[in-house]
Formats: C-alpha cells, sequence, structure tokens
C-alpha cells in the first residue's frame, strides 16, 4: 500500500476522522450540572416522535444504500450490515420539543465503520439521511462521522422497536434528536449543505443542543 504523505486515500480518511473527533459529546468528563443542554427537561420515558408511519422492514429484504459522492457504493443486506464490527455505548438524548433523557444503552455499528468501506471522496461535505417513511435529514459529514455517532439496531439491550426505528436507525447524540433518522434506508453523500424535511420546515440547519439551535432564523 502506498502511504506518502500525499496519498490521497489515506490521509483524506485520516483527516476526516481527526475532523469529527471534536464531535465526541464525552459525558464523563462534563460536569453532572452541565448535563443538561439549556431549556431542555429530564424525561425517564422514552416519547415516540415521528411523521405518523412506522415502515413494516422484514430483516429478509432490509437494505441499506450508501450513494453519491463515495468510491465505493454500498447497497448492504441485514447480513453484510451486521457482518461489520460491533460496538455498544451510552449516550444522552436531546430532543427539540424539550426533554433529554440519559444514560441510552446502544449497540449497532459506529457510523465510522461504514465510511471506512464506502470511502467519501474529497467533494463530500454532508449527508442526507433518507427514511423508510420518506424522511429526511441532512448534516455535515464531519458531524456524522463522530466518534459516537451509531448506526443502532438496539436500545437498552433489546432490538429497536418498530416505533423507535427499528430494525435500524442513525444516533447523533451531540446534535437534536430529529437528525437521528430512524428507519434508515439511504446515506447520501453530497458536496453542499441541502435540507432535510424538518429543516424545510423551519428547523434549523445543524442543530446544536447547546447552542439552543432550534430553529432556522429567518
Ligand atoms: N424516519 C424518521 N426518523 C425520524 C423522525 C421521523 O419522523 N421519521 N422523527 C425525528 C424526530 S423529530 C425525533 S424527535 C426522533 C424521535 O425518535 P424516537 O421516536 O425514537 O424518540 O426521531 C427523528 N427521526
Ligand atoms: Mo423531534
Amino acid at each position: 500500500m502506498d502511504d506518502t504523505p500525499d496519498d490521497s486515500k489515506l490521509t483524506r480518511t485520516k483527516r476526516l476522522w481527526a475532523e469529527a473527533g471534536k464531535f465526541l459529546t464525552g459525558r464523563q468528563s462534563r460536569p453532572e450540572e452541565d448535563r443538561l443542554p439549556p431549556g431542555q427537561h429530564l424525561v425517564r420515558d422514552w416519547p415516540v416522535l415521528d411523521l405518523g408511519i412506522h415502515p413494516d422492514l422484514p430483516l429478509s429484504t432490509w437494505r441499506l444504500d450508501v450513494v453519491g459522492l463515495v468510491e465505493n457504493r454500498l447497497s448492504l443486506n441485514w447480513e453484510q450490515f451486521q457482518a461489520l464490527p460491533q460496538t455498544e455505548l451510552r449516550t444522552d438524548i436531546h430532543c427539540v420539543t424539550t426533554w433529554s433523557r440519559y444514560d441510552n444503552d446502544w449497540k449497532g455499528v459506529r457510523v465510522r465503520e461504514l465510511l471506512d468501506v464506502a470511502h467519501p471522496v474529497e467533494q463530500a461535505t454532508h449527508v442526507l439521511l433518507h427514511s423508510y417513511d420518506g424522511y429526511t435529514t441532512n448534516l455535515p459529514l464531519t458531524d456524522f462521522a463522530a466518534p459516537d455517532a451509531m448506526l443502532a439496531t438496539h436500545w437498552q439491550g433489546q432490538p429497536l422497536t418498530q416505533a423507535h426505528g427499528g430494525p435500524m436507525r442513525a444516533m447523533v447524540p451531540h446534535l437534536y434528536f430529529w437528525k437521528s433518522a430512524k428507519w434508515l434506508g439511504r446515506i447520501e453523500l453530497i458536496g453542499a449543505d441541502r435540507a432535510g424535511f424538518w429543516e424545510r420546515n423551519g428547523y434549523h440547519m445543524y442543530g446544536d443542543p447547546w447552542r439552543e439551535q432550534r430553529y432556522s432564523e429567518d
């Protein structure tokens, strides 16, 4: 393998992972009194919020596609997706409707494990996530590649229920939860930011809970 400094493949991936590192939410190091973002309140149950369609996705026909600005377009079936390295993470959820839920135990595949295979090209700056219910949401590629961003299949030791996005959903803990697409079916790598469903309907293009980026200022 060519590892000269100008090997674009190598440096591209290394640079992406380095940039993404700053989004690790680091709950362990955050003081407890700073754990709840401004304007949020704590809940113990896990509310269901969506457009009202809960698609039924049998594992036998389920697929995850990775398309757009990647060197290797992917269309994985469930077995192929499950063959990627599995990880367990504990994260907090912050919903734009002001509830937060601490200590969610997830299992699944880190986003970067998938991106390592798909290999975004240099021009890729953002992703648009497409879900099986027709939902879309956008985020910068470096945020999607954050070390604790996951394609989650389990919550608290159980397979994700259909209502919460099973069999697989995105989980990006450092942004408001509307960025965490349930029933994720297609990841589109794009070269400029493009608004998803809620972003076209008044929500913020980025959605940082710590800066209360709930709605777009027009
Ligand atoms: N596919 C899809 N994903 C979605 C949504 C949706 O309507 N469809 N709603 C979003 C919103 S607004 C929120 S707050 C969270 C809610 O996830 P939950 O129902 O598991 O709490 O999912 C997000 N992901
Ligand atoms: Mo939401």
